[in-house]
């Protein structure tokens, strides 16, 4: 029966440290014009936030691929609009562009990619969106990032 007193305590221990450890999230996308997420939340404890990205579909980049942009709601229009013409091989985005606050290439059916960014780039004041670049996409690829207070 002394087990009982040394698992107790461990087994509420443990979902505290997961969760503040929960710098970073898994997005999907797939062979349609949507994420598996409309919103995701930055704890504000956070130093840097890692977005990890996998088209789960089959399609294949220049095809219907997705990427994950990161930039404040009001520019995400203009980023798209900038980038549609850098094609492919830039995926989607205009170059250097200080309005993209970060970014993953364009992946196509199978492929995952990463990034990670300062959580300074978010201002609490402003609103921040996520998107895909891919030309088409943008209108109904876009979610809602939220700073946790
Ligand atoms: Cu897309």
């Amino acid at each position: 029966m002394r087990f009982s007193y040394f698992f107790i305590p461990l087994a509420f221990a443990l979902p505290n440290l997961a969760s503040a450890n929960t710098c970073e999230v898994e997005i999907t996308a797939g062979d349609s014009w949507s994420y598996n997420t409309k919103t995701i939340t930055v704890p504000s404890d956070c130093d840097e936030f890692t977005v990890n990205f996998t088209h789960t579909g089959k399609l294949s980049k220049d095809g219907l691929g997705h990427n994950w942009v990161l930039a404040k709601t009001s520019d995400v229009n203009a980023i798209a609009q900038a980038g549609a013409p850098e094609g492919l091989e830039n995926d989607f985005l205009p170059k250097d562009d200080e309005r993209v606050l970060a970014f993953t290439p364009i992946i196509g059916g199978g492929e995952s990619a990463s990034t990670t960014f300062k959580t300074s780039v978010l201002n609490k004041n402003e609103d921040y969106s996520f998107f895909c670049s891919f030309p088409g996409h943008t209108f109904m690829m876009r979610g809602t990032v939220k700073q946790a207070e």
